[in-house]
């Protein structure tokens, strides 16, 4: 048990519990990142409803999102360290565990407040069909996103993340990994997008995908849908060729569109404080 507010203490216990050599490709980074992402990627800004504020994914209403399968293994390598530091908030540590992974696999160093607490307001409680779904294009892209206030230099730079970890059959229905080295957070995912030749692969479960065959690799790449529309939409191309040409841009981006996603639907006052609840001060920021 550390002292409240310790983050720091809590961020060592993260580092500690992300080698995980039975699991995917040895690291439990990619999931816990995608936890995080998908507990904040449910915000509505007309509505203020949905965002990481309650950790709602505990419970059956978001938790059983079919979007959301899988995340539970991302619960349980955390389950000892809320054990452990039980003074903080699930809501917190499912977000502070993201930004921990991606600075641990290379990534950027993103912002990252505490204050998020677990109470569930049901008046804000997002609906099914929040997250995006991966067999559609770029308008549904932009509706998922707008939605939550991004522009589309940000949907670009967070689409970045799928630099790391893979699709599960018996999770998303697709399958395979993005690049050939999914626990290190680079911007491969960009380059490889246009460089290579993508075909079109309809898998034993009837859901279309997009793959690349490299008898050089160990197994095939794969694309969804929305990943390459990126490559399609004029708006959208111009960024991934940046991103694919300049790491440090795209590190840039992303720690800011990141940190952004972390904070949707958290009112801080002046001093970076959460309004209307008690909340522990200090931050993580190295
Ligand atoms: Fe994603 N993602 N994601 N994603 N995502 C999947 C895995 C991972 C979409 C669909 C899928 C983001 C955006 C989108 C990560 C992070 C982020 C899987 C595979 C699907 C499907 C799940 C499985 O079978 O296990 C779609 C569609 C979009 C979209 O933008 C249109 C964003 C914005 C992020 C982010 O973090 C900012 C990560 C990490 C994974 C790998 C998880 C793992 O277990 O490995």
């Amino acid at each position: 048990m550390s002292k409240p507010g310790d983050f720091e203490a809590v961020a060592a216990d993260i580092r500690k519990i992300l080698h995980q050599p039975e699991y995917d490709d040895g690291s439990a980074g990619p999931v816990l990142v995608r936890l995080a992402w998908h507990s904040a990627g449910t915000y509505c800004a007309e509505t203020d409803t949905g965002g990481s504020n309650g950790a709602g994914m505990r419970y059956e209403a978001e938790g059983g999102d079919e979007a959301n399968a899988g995340l539970q293994h991302a619960r349980v390598f955390l389950e000892p360290i809320k054990e452990r530091h039980s003074w903080i908030s699930y809501a917190d540590l499912w977000t502070l565990a993201a930004v921990v992974a991606l600075k641990e696999m290379g990534g950027p160093q993103i912002k990252w407040l505490p204050g998020r607490t677990d109470y569930v307001d049901d008046s804000k409680l997002p609906p099914r069909g929040r997250l995006p779904d991966g067999a559609q294009g770029a308008d549904h892209i932009r509706f998922i996103f707008y939605r939550m206030g991004f522009t589309d230099q940000e949907i670009v730079a967070l689409s970045g993340a799928h630099n790391l970890g893979r699709m599960h059959m018996d999770r998303s229905g697709f399958h395979g990994p993005w690049v050939p080295n999914g626990t290190r957070f680079n911007n491969t995912y960009f380059k490889i997008m246009t460089e290579y030749e993508w075909k079109e692969k309809t898998l034993d479960n009837g859901v279309k995908q997009f793959v690349y065959v490299d008898e050089d690799l160990d197994e095939e790449l794969a694309m969804l849908p929305t990943d390459l529309a990126l490559v399609k939409d004029e708006s959208f191309a111009p960024w991934v060729k940046k991103y694919a040409e300049d790491k440090d841009l795209f590190f840039d981006h992303f720690a800011k569109a990141f940190g952004k996603l972390l904070e949707l639907g958290i009112q801080r006052d002046a001093n970076g404080n959460v309004k209307n609840t008690d909340n522990v001060k200090g931050g993580y920021h190295s």
